[in-house]
């Protein structure tokens, strides 16, 4: 397969103006007739040759221009396309296929999950369905008709209002769908199915009355409750902070099991993974709550950003994206802990993005070159964009960034347009030169800053140095300076932060150099800097601070990210510290000044339990790997286990007192202070569970048993399951199983917990896992449950020293890679990060990727994850 690059972009010379699509569903051979209205584009170079994309799976059955049949020398069919030699300006084109939903096991295009059809069309699926300009410049008015049997597909869905319906003789039935919006084919879908809805209605702000339906399987209809309540807060949060009303009559969601990624969102028509829209208390932890919500809000927000206005081409595609995630994390601080919100979304950026911008496959924001799409669904893409968007409504101010984002939606509503146009309506909104801003888009890599500074007691003046500079990426070696906002506070030694300019505590600072230094006057004692507030900028910041200045800030920080941080950055000093002493053999202990923080910590968690699970969490393996100079997993694992059995042991008498003080007494809610208790208790169980005491042990047992919600009764089995009491394990995770073998997504977890145990023979298990019933190697949900989990949660076993794990993995990818080669890239992600590993570990993974590499035949996806990992 070919690079695609950014500079080659040139305007479609065709565009179609209306298509009316036909379907006669059929498991293994549906028939699609389309009929498009097309003209020459204006704005295009003039040719007479009109190329459609095509997947090779599709078979032409019939193609006419204005009514007549094309003669087979008329037009050229490719691998890839279809191409019409000689077309005339405007024209009416027809075309019938036949496609094959029941072997299509990638889930992209039109296929079956469990029995119904449904589609997944971004970024390049609807050619798989019919020969179409699939670009998303190109955008057409979709009327749609669906054909099926009625008995078996009762619920027949497309973009859009429903217009008509009928019944034909042989015991089929028809719907058709008209979307009214000009769409690109990405944003097309379809679903027909035995289904049931659960109804709602939204008044919207200019008094439309929506429709609001979400489809499921008739056993999960009960378990629709939490994502239309999420749905109709969605939609009022979208008019009151951005002033965007929904625009059509009706809005569908529908739960599929078979699903790539979380959801879609299609005009009109979202399709959900399951494990993204299904939520009851019995059978779902907060987690699984709070991702329902969030994915349903970023799902729905991309009504706007995203359909309304769209993407001109591929490389844009954080344009939605990065706007999207931000849209969605603004939300969810909205709904519940702004704090808790961030210290989670930084979490995710620290840990897996920045692996990735330090990793073979690391890329701009708005990358300059691909091989495949599908790889580029990047947590660069999503989460680094909204951390850029996040910075420009940093840098502007909240009313500012909103007349941006008005003038943005007003300027290109209907339009395919690019992350310069909306980098530019904020430019024209604030007066301001974002030219250099824009170095965010095309630049890869996390950018380090060097902070130092002086105090001048005499002149009470305090000077800030900062040196940014950005390592090299595989794009580019060099790097001009970033332009980003850096918060800053000052703290006097009581605590209480100083005021600064405008009378406020938080102070913006505007980097642009390479070097700058900011001078602060007035300040009447030498201050501590609190640096980068509510983590301004996705960077990564090094100061000089003691282990007490950190300890310091962790109790007095206003600042509730700062405070989080430097409870983690203390925390991550030690667990170096511990490693080193790991690797050279000597015994591991705990300073008494640590137990002391953490003693505090948790004497003051009652105050703030959602607060003090966050500071009462080490740092993760996989913050740490990525914090590491070389990853050591067996001792990053150790260590932390170390801590975790040392602090349990040394304040043991705290963790029971809290457990027992946040015990479920009223029944479960699914409020934001009951779900900060429980995750406070569920902490503090799983640090008395590392004691291996009976008495603990009977504790989590009876939690296991008596909990009305998924939540405890979870927290429980993991941490029985991965405790030492073997039977004990085993007795909870059968319990488990012959409860909930019939909710699959249940099974999911049941699969992770095994998955992720990193006591010794985790291979075997997971091994063995993959031939119990539950598990289906066809169903994506199931493959990351248990080999996903395995290979990127579990970093004892998956990195094994005989390169069992690399082996085991490699195996599945060549397996997956003619299945689902969308799956197959994504699960490969842990071996692209070899350099990383040492010398032993990095021969090992390395000779994996290259029996890859050698198996030849490889789909787009995985040679371009493998290739450029190994180059
Ligand atoms: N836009 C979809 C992702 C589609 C993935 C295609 N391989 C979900 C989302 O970001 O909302
Ligand atoms: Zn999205």
């Amino acid at each position: 397969k070919p690079t695609i690059y950014l500079k080659d972009y040139t305007p479609p010379s065709f565009l179609i103006d209306t298509i009316s699509l036909r379907f006669e569903l059929d498991e293994t051979a549906t028939r699609v007739k389309s009929q498009l209205q097309v003209r020459r584009n204006p704005q295009a170079a003039v040719t007479r040759q009109l190329q459609l994309h095509g997947h090779e799976s599709v078979e032409l059955c019939e193609i006419k221009l204005n009514g007549a049949h094309l003669a087979a020398d008329a037009y050229q069919r490719e691998a890839e396309f279809l191409t019409l030699l000689d077309v005339p300006e405007s024209f009416e084109l027809e075309i019938e296929t036949c496609i094959n939903p029941e072997a299509n096991t990638a889930l992209e295009g039109l296929y079956l999950s469990d029995g119904m059809y449904c589609t997944q069309c971004e970024a390049e699926g609807f050619r798989r369905i019919t020969f179409y300009p699939d670009r998303p410049d190109v955008m057409s008015v979709f009327t749609t008709t669906l054909v099926a049997d009625a008995s078996r597909f009762p619920v027949l869905l497309g973009n859009g209002n429903p217009v008509q319906r009928g019944e034909l003789d042989d015991g089929r039935h028809w719907v058709t769908w008209v979307d009214p919006f000009p769409k690109p084919a990405y944003l097309f879908a379809l679903v027909a199915g035995d289904l049931q809805c659960l109804e709602d209605q939204f008044t919207t702000c200019s008094g439309r009355q929506v429709t609001l339906q979400i489809y499921a399987e008739a056993k999960d209809l009960e378990k629709l409750d939490h994502a239309m309540t999420a749905l109709k807060n969605a939609m009022r949060w979208d008019e009151e902070v951005y002033g965007r009303e929904y625009d059509l009559d009706i809005y569908m969601i529908v739960a599929v099991d078979f699903f790539n990624m979380g959801a879609m969102e299609n005009k009109g028509l979202n399709i959900f993974n399951t494990a993204c829209v299904l939520a009851h208390p019995r059978t779902t932890t907060d987690a699984g709550f709070q991702r329902v919500e969030s994915v349903v809000a970023h799902e729905y927000f991309h009504n706007w950003s995203g359909n309304r206005v769209t993407c001109r081409d591929w490389f844009q595609l954080s344009l939605k994206e990065g706007f999207t995630v931000f849209r969605d994390q603004c939300f969810s601080a909205d709904m519940h802990s702004a704090v808790v919100q961030r210290v989670d979304e930084v979490g995710i950026l620290r840990t897996a993005q920045f692996a990735e911008d330090a990793g073979p496959m690391a890329h701009p924001v708005r990358p300059a070159s691909f091989i495949e799409i599908s790889n580029f669904y990047t947590l660069t893409v999503y989460e680094k964009g909204a951390a850029v968007v996040r910075m420009l409504h940093t840098l502007l101010g909240a009313d500012v960034f909103r007349k941006g984002a008005d003038l943005y939606f007003e300027r290109h509503d209907g339009q395919a347009v690019t992350t310069d146009d909306f980098v530019q309506a904020m430019a024209d909104v604030s007066g301001r030169d974002l030219t250099q801003f824009k170095r965010w888009y095309s630049q890869a890599g996390t950018p380090r800053l060097k902070v130092s500074d002086h105090y001048d007691a005499a002149s009470q003046r305090y000077q800030l140095n900062v040196q940014q500079s950005c390592p090299a990426t595989p794009e580019a070696q060099q790097k001009l300076p970033f332009h980003l906002p850096l918060s800053v506070g000052l703290l006097r030694a009581d605590g209480s932060s100083f005021v600064l300019k405008d009378g406020k505590t938080t102070q913006l600072l505007e980097l642009t150099e390479a070097e700058q230094t900011f001078v602060f006057d007035s300040i009447d004692e030498a201050p501590l800097p609190s640096l980068l507030r509510d983590f301004s900028a996705p960077v990564k910041l090094v100061y000089g601070y003691t282990d007490e200045q950190l300890a310091f800030l962790l109790s007095h920080d206003e600042d509730g990210f700062n405070r989080w941080d430097a409870g983690q950055q203390l925390s991550l000093r030690l667990v170096n510290r511990l490693i080193a002493d790991y690797q050279q053999g000597k015994p591991l202990s705990l300073p008494d000044t640590f137990v002391a923080t953490w003693q505090s910590v948790l004497q003051q968690a009652p105050q703030d339990p959602a607060m003090a699970a966050l500071l009462l969490t080490l740092p993760s393996e996989a913050y740490i790997s990525e914090t590491a100079e070389q990853i050591d997993p067996l001792a990053i694992h150790h260590v932390r286990h170390f801590m975790r059995c040392a602090l349990a042991e040394q304040l043991e008498s705290s963790w029971l007192e809290l457990c027992r003080q946040h015990d479920s007494q009223s029944g479960y809610t699914a409020s934001a202070a009951d779900m900060a208790r429980r995750s406070l208790r569920n902490l503090c169980l799983s640090y008395l569970m590392v004691l291996e005491s009976p008495a603990h042990l009977a504790l989590a047992q009876q939690q296991f048993e008596t909990a009305d919600n998924m939540t405890d009764q979870f927290a429980a089995l993991i941490s029985v399951a991965h405790s030492g009491f073997r039977d004990s394990a085993d007795e909870l995770l059968a319990e488990f199983l012959s409860q909930w073998q019939h909710e699959s997504l249940v099974m999911n977890q049941w699969l992770m917990v095994q998955a992720t145990d990193p006591r010794e023979g985790g291979l075997a298990r997971v091994q063995q896992l993959l031939e119990h019933p539950v598990y289906d190697a066809r169903n994506p949900n199931k493959i990351r449950s248990l080999i996903g989990a395995f290979c990127q949660q579990n970093a004892v076993n998956f990195h094994a020293q005989d390169g069992s794990g690399y082996r085991f993995l490699a195996d599945h990818i060549l397996q997956l890679d003619a299945q689902n080669p969308q799956i197959a890239a994504r699960l490969l992600t842990p071996l692209t990060r070899w350099r990383r590993y040492a010398a032993d570990r990095q021969a090992l993974m390395q000779a994996q990727l290259q029996r890859i590499m050698d198996k030849g035949q490889l789909s787009g996806d995985v040679y371009e994850v493998v290739s450029k990992s190994l180059c």
